[in-house]
């Protein structure tokens, strides 16, 4: 008997469920919450009132927005559910919970579409380097035969996907399954556990043969099982058992196994294998790097504001014990105190007085504790052993309140969001002095949106972000400019002339003089710049002016009537008149933009970029991504406001793009009247 496997793993363990969106996560936690008697009966997401999606947000648009914890038992074990939002928008939400997590439950079905959504939850898990089974749901609906699914979904994994079980069908209809490793039958009941059968005498032969391609490819990773096979023994079930544990342990393979969430089939299995087969927090901790010791050490997967106020920090205690008040050191040696531990079950917590290692548990008010951040009983902290880097934001919206009066409130609100999602990006815009919330798609912003105005009531007025045009001149002026006042007692009096020229694009301001004799004191020679400089940050055309040299070449002074103020007046006047003749332009932001997409979409994003005024640059196969493009090209920053929605309609919700700026163009004609008449009336 093998022992690769290294024995059984008993431990609490967290397993965060994640898939292409739509797939039936949500349905399978819920699912799995009936079977193990956490809930009284499986609720269907049509209900809106599953554990999982119970936010507003979530049922609004019947599709996850945010992962959800959900701690239940199975056979005496405690195990952790993290069921994670599919949608590409919602990506992020995973990220920290994976990174702690023991186990991937990846759920599929037999769509096509969704296999780059798939490719890219796989690549991340490669990644991560986190074991997975791979759930695939729907077997009630599907049409194709499972191995023939498994085929089409195999590109996607960059381990082989081994089937664990076939489906067992009476006349063209999914009634239960065959375990290739169990060699026994199940017959579906709904939403109750399976009837053990006898494996149906016309159904051995497709049994034989599917679990010889089993055992095929886990003699991959067992020479022992390898001769066996040659050798056309049967090879001991205890040592099958041990192969499929520690393969995926190992990540050598991705054991698939069916169901249908929907009726609760396939679930009891699921659970099996995870009790069964799952490494726990150990193997976790060796995979963080968490150094040894008795200190706690915690892991931070999650951040909610409560409704009552209250901030959790859902965490996973990767080693070491804690009490409530605990105290912990953050990597950069603040301290944090724990006030409350809670097991959580979608929105309700349940009170502990203590967390173990494994334990998944909310942590109350850790005030300056943050997402994916790393606690240390040890003092000083430990270093992190997690690293979040959010993706580009894709998609802007430019808000504020619509009553002044909740100016405060919605700063304060979106500090919350914020923490809670990291990968949202706030910041100020001086230009157009905006708050800008910047994100991973239109749906996104749209939850940030609803979660201001519902959760914390605060009406919003939002639209599409400014985008920063300037503007520049093609002609060379010369000008003066005389500013005099005579209002009794001291005068007022300035006079200068200037030159007025174009510089190349990109060289933004330059000023110079070629007074000689003095005829403009040094002083005032300052404030015709001062001058200048001030006229420039709105042009003629009402943007900020860029790329002009102005030379101040000659002027006159007055020993008593003049004053720092007076040139100053004087060298706006000969900026404004020179200006208006220098035959200005307006000037638009072009972006080079890189779009991943699946190749099979390639020709479409190709032809949606002349349309949107942009470029291409080239395009070329993604590299170490088999079946992916990138499309390189530039484009005006004015048309990649919504692009995003495009190019994820062009693909079943994956593609996505990076942009940074290039050169200002210059804008003329329909478009730049438009730019121009919207500025007049944001101003
Ligand atoms: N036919 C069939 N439909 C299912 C099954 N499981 C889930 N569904 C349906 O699939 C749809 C999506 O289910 P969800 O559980 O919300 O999927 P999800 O993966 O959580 O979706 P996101 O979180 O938004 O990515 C719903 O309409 C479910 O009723 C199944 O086993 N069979
Ligand atoms: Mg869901």
């Amino acid at each position: 008997m093998g022992t690769r496997a290294g024995g059984r793993r008993t431990g609490p363990k967290c397993i965060a469920i994640v898939g292409p969106f739509a797939s039936g996560k949500t349905t399978l936690l819920e699912a799995i919450l009936a079977r193990t008697g956490a809930i009284p009966r499986q609720n269907p997401v049509s209900s809106g009132s599953t554990v999982s999606d119970h936010s507003p947000e979530a049922r609004a648009h019947a599709m996850s927005v945010e992962a959800n914890f959900a701690t239940t038992e199975f056979m005496g074990e405690q195990l952790t559910f993290v069921d994670c939002p599919g949608s590409i928008e919602f990506a992020f939400e995973a990220e920290p919970v994976l990174a702690a997590c023991d186990l991937a439950v990846v759920v599929a079905e037999a769509d096509e579409k969704k296999i780059p959504a798939l490719q890219l939850i796989m690549r991340k898990l490669d990644e991560l380097a986190i074991p997975r089974i791979l759930f695939l749901n729907k077997v009630d609906k599907a049409v194709a035969g499972v191995r023939d699914t498994l085929k089409m979904l195999q590109p996607a994994s960059s381990m082989p996907l081994l089937l664990r079980q076939i489906p067992l069908r009476k006349d063209g209809v999914v009634i239960g399954s065959i375990d290739l490793a169990l060699e026994r039958a199940y017959i579906y009941r709904e939403y109750a556990e399976s009837e053990v059968a006898e494996i149906p005498g016309d159904d051995k032969a497709r049994e034989l043969e599917a679990r010889f391609s089993m055992l095929e490819t886990l003699a991959d990773h067992d020479d022992h099982l390898m001769e066996q096979l040659l050798e056309e023994i049967e090879p001991p079930k205890d040592a099958v058992f041990d192969d499929l544990s520690a393969d995926l342990r190992t990540g050598a393979v991705t054991p698939v196994l069916i169901g249908t969430a929907e009726k609760g089939n396939g679930v009891l299995r699921l659970l099996k294998a995870i009790r069964h087969d799952a490494p726990d927090v150990e193997a976790t901790r060796k995979r963080l790097g968490v150094p040894d010791g008795n200190q706690t050490v915690v892991q931070v997967m999650k951040t909610i504001h409560t409704a009552h106020g209250g901030k959790l920090s859902v965490s996973r205690v990767l080693s070491g014990q804690l009490a409530d008040a605990a105290e912990f050191f953050l990597s950069n040696g603040d301290t944090a105190k724990v006030s409350g531990i809670y097991k959580m079950l979608g929105k309700d917590q349940i009170k502990q007085t203590s967390a173990k290692a494994g334990d998944t548990v909310a942590l109350g008010k850790l005030d300056n504790v943050k997402t994916g951040q790393t606690l240390s009983s040890a003092k000083g902290g430990i270093r992190p052993l997690v690293a979040l880097d959010p993706p580009q934001p894709v998609f802007a919206f430019a808000l504020r309140p619509k009553e002044r009066k909740d100016e405060v409130k919605m700063s304060a609100a979106i500090q919350r969001l914020a923490e809670e999602d990291p990968s949202l990006g706030l910041r100020h815009n001086q230009d157009s002095a905006e708050t800008v919330l910047s994100g991973h798609g239109e749906m996104h912003l749209r939850v940030v949106r609803e979660r201001l105005e519902g959760k914390n009531q605060i009406p919003i007025e939002g639209h599409a972000p400014a985008v920063p045009y300037r503007e520049t001149i093609r002609k060379s002026v010369q000008q003066r400019g005389r500013h005099k006042k005579q209002s009794g007692g001291h005068g007022q009096f300035g006079d200068v002339v200037i030159e007025i020229k174009p510089l190349p694009r990109g060289t933004g301001f330059q000023f110079s003089d070629t007074i000689t004799g003095g005829v403009v004191p040094k002083t005032y020679i300052q404030s015709v710049e001062t001058g200048v400089r001030d006229y420039l940050k709105t042009g003629p055309l009402g943007f900020p002016v860029v790329d002009v040299a102005v030379n101040l070449s000659d002027g006159s002074y007055h020993a008593v009537d003049s004053s720092d103020m007076a040139f100053q007046m004087a060298a706006k006047l000969a900026m404004k008149e020179g200006m208006a003749a220098c035959s200005p332009v307006l000037l638009e932001p072009v972006m080079k933009v890189a779009i991943v997409t699946p190749s099979d979409a390639t020709s479409r994003i190709i032809a949606l970029i002349p349309q949107r005024r942009g470029q291409i640059l080239g395009y070329d196969a993604r590299p170490d991504w088999p079946g992916w493009d990138v499309v390189e090209a530039t484009m005006p920053q004015a048309e990649i406001g919504d692009l995003i929605i495009e190019l994820r309609s062009a693909t079943a919700g994956v593609a996505s793009y990076k942009a940074v700026f290039d050169h200002m163009a210059e804008l003329t004609g329909r478009l730049a009247d438009e730019a121009m008449n919207a500025n007049g009336k944001a101003a």
